[in-house]
């Protein structure tokens, strides 16, 4: 043995910094018998099961939180070891009626461990389960009786979700779980993420669709299919079900945890009312027909198109829910087979304003970071975002850090969940963030909080920036921003002597008139505190759908090709003219907003939207339904037959995440491998193939045999970018872009030598009020968002029991407003905007402030998008869905529901 050596039942091991005995045990395969021991989580020493004598102590330690030191001998199974874990074994046993350990014919962590020691427990007693087992949550189950309060999931709950449901009550032999202040679930915060169920060692929490289920066939690793952070998941399935879904322990982005929509909101795939067959419209009838029939209408309503009105009088609309080889496909298929730029994606909806404004001042519009970077930020500034409901594994990533230390800023004008957590809460107007961003800029600078080494070396605009804000006034843009100044100087000292920053952005940026401003004046932020390209800091904005990333880069935009290039560039089109054998229009095409108002206008059309519900989720939705019952030729591919369907001409049948093989890139860039876990019902087809037999009916040579061949054609297309990614290379954790050559590791931080685009920049940027604004008529701001149970439109979180923990968009609204228009809590109000009007249901809410009221748009019968504007940002063409000038009135009796 060295001197960096112990040994362990005789065999010397290595010693690695900060490991405890436990784990240098797991090295060499020694496996110490642990009960609340959970890789992790913080060791309790509580159970006493993982005890081991060390060479010159006097007594046994605790394996799982007794560091390991040169020169230890270690025995981990001896005799006497042995057979006082079977008593503690046996105690647990012994316990009075509230405690005693039953189980019944499952075999769980806790009956294996007994069993190895020869002991058997009582088996529960059925004919009193009804009243003692705890069924008040949607997913959740929980038995006393068989709970051994090992601490498990209350640690899980703290440690990975930050959500503090647990607790222990009672001492000796009465001690047991409770739920937050209650002793029922449903009286307790939790959020359904289901970590403490993974925890549980004797199946006292589970899951309760999985309780009387049939055993897993199959398990698949996948990607979920929800939002842009990319949790790995294992699809257990059995037939064509989908059983359980569960996170990948060891997964990048999400060490093995999800949230309730992830994990369990799974059963709209196998929905009564999915897509199975085509549908052709037939006067006022959906007529069934076969593939070969559905491609043939598609081709000959699209040339016919094409040849009477030109290749500008069609569209189409790349779904951010389905694959990048999807993505790819469509625009491939717009821009070469048929000969228009006219394609976008849902970025355009979302994230637009925040890709453009980071392309224009770093070079390229993605996250500078990681997540990873969370965990080593020093200032976190949370702008516009509520991950928490949004992107909660994220959200749960930044409580975790904020409780491990990290300082955090959020600027919202409600008080969403992290609001609770921060140092400072900034609660901006609706609307206000350029003038509030640039008094925090202006505060750094006046203050001399800047870090001006980086700002010398990396940056260009700062002499002129500087000027601008000498003539700005602090007081004027802080009333502007409806935040006192004395707080914004708070939260830029805070930033300046923390320095660099992490600055995680939402929608609260990007969907406003002043959205590419709105990042483009925190980027500004980002430059002075030295913050792009340093770890734990840059900017990271959360990315909303699966592959809302993904459908951007493979070019599903009208203005660049795959990768973010040129359409004019002579080295693209020359690479484009070898891999296509053809080239696409120099100009560039129509975004979302665009192409509606073309149709309306009766210039475009025709129309490809592919899982885009733009009936619902579009803004101002008189003007898209307007436009959508205009068009000669809708072609809606679809798993469900959306609101936009309605209105179409041909419905494909479509297959979805748990269905389809691909890729998916999250909101870091990470590229990562789908599989299908169960076939898609009846006849739906993954998206990617009917892409290619419609092409292939219009005349085109496709012949991609499956989504690794569109993926090999992507590296070839965008070499810079992608050059490096292929099938075989994505492995477990998948590869962040760029990724140029097939050795490149990926990116996992950008910008670290310089900016992508040489230097980076700084513009000055003044505060333009939006057109929407609040009048005597016209009193509250209405903001739209999200909630955490639901899923943008709704389609497939409404098929779920998320119905039941959430069953309507309701209307939050400060009480104060409330009292003032005698209105309580489940009363039904109309709202009315300058343009329509719309019902929902009030919920009083401190989150919000006086005047301001917050409504989701999930439910197609809220109709919420009737009430938004058409106002877009000029250069992203983003809508402002965040502002919306409404009036409200009681509706008395309640309308029926
Ligand atoms: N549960 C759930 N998760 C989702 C989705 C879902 O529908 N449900 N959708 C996914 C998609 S597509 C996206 S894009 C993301 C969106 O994720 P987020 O951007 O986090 O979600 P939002 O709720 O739309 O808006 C974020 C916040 O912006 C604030 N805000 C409004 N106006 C302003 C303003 O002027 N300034 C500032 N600073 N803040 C403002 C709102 O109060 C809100 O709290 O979520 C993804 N994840
Ligand atoms: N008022 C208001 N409106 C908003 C927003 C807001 O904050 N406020 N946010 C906007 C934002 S950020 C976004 S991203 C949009 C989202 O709006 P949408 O993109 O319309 O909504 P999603 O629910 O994400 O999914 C669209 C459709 O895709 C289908 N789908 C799912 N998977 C697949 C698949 O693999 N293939 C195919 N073909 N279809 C599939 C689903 O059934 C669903 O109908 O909403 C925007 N609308
Ligand atoms: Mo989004």
């Amino acid at each position: 043995m060295t001197s960096a050596q112990a040994r362990i039942n005789g065999q010397a091991i290595e010693i690695h910094e900060g490991e405890t005995i436990l784990q240098a045990a797991q090295r060499l395969g020694v496996e110490i018998p642990t009960l609340c021991y959970a890789p992790g989580l913080t060791p309790e020493g509580g159970c006493r099961l993982c005890l081991v004598e060390v060479s010159r102590a006097t007594r046994p330690v605790g394996a799982c939180h007794t560091p390991i030191k040169p020169g230890m001998e270690i025995a981990t199974h001896t005799p006497k070891l042995e057979s006082l874990r079977r008593e503690i074994l046996a105690l647990y046993l012994e316990a009075d009626e509230q405690r005693e350990f039953q189980t019944d014919s499952r075999e769980s962590e806790f009956t294996k461990l007994l069993a190895r020691y020869g002991l058997r427990a009582k088996p529960v007693d059925p004919s009193q389960s009804g009243e003692r087992i705890d069924q008040s949550h949607t997913y959740l189950r929980f038995d006393p009786r068989l709970c051994i309060s090992c601490r498990r999931c209350l640690n899980a709950c703290e440690q990975i979700q930050g959500q503090f449901v647990y607790g222990i009550a009672g001492r000796g032999p009465a001690t047991h779980l409770i739920f937050g202040p209650g002793e029922r679930f449903d009286e307790s915060a939790c959020v359904g993420c289901g970590a403490c169920v993974d925890q549980c060692p004797t199946l006292a929490l589970s899951d309760r669709d999985r309780w009387e289920a049939k055993p897993a066939e199959r398990v698949t690793q996948s990607v979920c299919g929800y939002c842009g952070v990319g949790c790995r998941v294992e699809i257990e399935s059995a037939g064509e079900r989908v059983l359980r879904i569960r996170g990948v322990p060891d997964a990048a982005v999400n060490w093995g945890h999800l949230c309730v929509k992830g994990r369990y909101a799974h059963n709209y795939h196998h929905s009564r009312d999915r897509l199975t067959t085509p549908l052709k419209r037939v006067g006022s009838d959906w007529l069934p027909i076969s593939w070969e029939e559905a491609l043939r209408f598609a081709a000959e309503r699209l040339l016919r198109i094409r040849d009477r009105h030109g290749p500008n009088a069609l569209g189409g609309l790349a779904s951010s829910r389905s694959t990048n080889e999807a993505a790819y496909l469509l625009q491939k298929l717009f821009r070469t087979v048929i000969g228009t730029n006219n394609v976008d994606c849902c970025a355009r909806v979302c994230h637009s304003s925040t890709a453009l404004a980071l392309q224009k001042v770093t070079g390229t519009g993605a996250a500078s970071v990681s997540f990873a970077d969370i965990e080593s930020a020093r200032c976190i500034v949370l702008a516009g975002a509520n991950p928490t409901e949004a992107h909660p594994v994220v959200g749960a990533r930044l409580k975790q850090a904020v409780l491990n230390g990290a300082r955090l800023i959020v600027i919202d004008p409600r008080r969403v969940e992290l609001a609770d957590y921060a140092d400072h809460h900034l609660q901006v107007r609706p609307g206000g963030n350029v003038p509030l961003f640039n008094a925090l800029a202006k505060v750094l600078v006046d203050e001399e909080l800047i870090d001006s080494a980086y700002l010398h070396e990396r940056v260009e605009g700062f002499p002129e920036y500087r000027e601008f804000l000498q003539t700005l006034s602090l007081e004027a843009a802080a009333t502007q921003a409806g935040v006192p100044s004395p707080k914004i100087c708070e939260a830029a000292r805070l930033m300046g002597s923390l320095r660099p920053v992490l600055f995680v952005t939402g929608l609260g940026l990007s969907e406003l008139t002043q959205g590419t401003a709105s990042v483009m004046t925190l980027a500004n932020i980002a430059m002075l505190t030295g913050s792009i390209g340093r770890p734990g800091a840059g900017m990271l904005p959360l990315r909303g759908q699966n592959n809302v990333q993904g459908s951007a880069d493979m070019g599903a935009m009208p203005g660049q090709v795959t990768g973010y290039q040129s359409l004019r560039d002579p080295e693209v089109r020359n690479r484009l003219q070898q891999v296509w054998g053809s080239v696409p229009p120099e100009e560039p095409g129509l975004t979302v907003p665009e192409m509606i108002d073309a149709a309306a206008r009766g210039d475009l059309h025709g129309l490809w939207v592919q899982g885009e519900d733009i009936a619902q989720s579009d803004p101002n939705e008189a003007h898209v339904i307007e436009a959508l019952s205009r068009m000669d030729f809708l072609l809606v591919q679809e798993m469900f037959f959306s609101e936009t369907a309605r209105y179409a001409h041909l419905v494909l049948p479509a297959a979805g995440a748990l269905e389809q093989e691909g890729t998916f890139t999250n909101g870091e860039r990470r590229i990562q491998q789908v599989r299908p876990a169960v076939r898609p019902p009846g006849m739906a087809r993954p998206d990617w193939s009917v892409i290619r037999d419609v092409a292939v009916a219009l005349g085109a040579s496709w012949n991609y045999q499956e989504p690794a061949d569109v993926m090999d054609e992507i590296a070839r297309v965008a070499p810079k970018m992608f050059g490096g990614v292929s099938y075989d290379r994505l492995g477990a954790d998948g590869l962040q872009w760029p990724c140029p050559e097939p050795g490149h590791p990926g990116t996992a931080r950008v910008h670290t030598e310089g900016f992508v685009r040489g230097k980076g920049r700084i513009v000055a940027i003044d505060y333009a009020a939006s057109p929407e604004q609040c009048s005597e008529d016209f009193p509250f701001m209405l903001v739209t968002g999200r909630v955490l149970e639901h899923y943008n439109v709704g389609s497939m979180t409404r098929r779920t029991a998320q119905r039941e923990l959430v069953g309507e968009d309701f209307l939050e609204i400060h009480p104060d407003d409330a009292a003032a228009r005698g209105l309580a809590d489940g009363d039904f109000v109309e709202l009315e905007s300058r343009r329509s009007h719309a019902q929902a249901r009030v919920r009083l809410s401190q989150r919000v402030t006086p005047g301001t009221l917050f409504l989701a748009f999930h439910y197609p019968e809220t109709h919420t998008n009737r009430l938004t504007s058409a106002y877009t940002d000029p250069e992203s063409k983003c809508p402002e869905y965040k502002i919306t000038a409404v009036r409200l009135q009681p509706i008395r009796p309640a309308p029926l529901s």
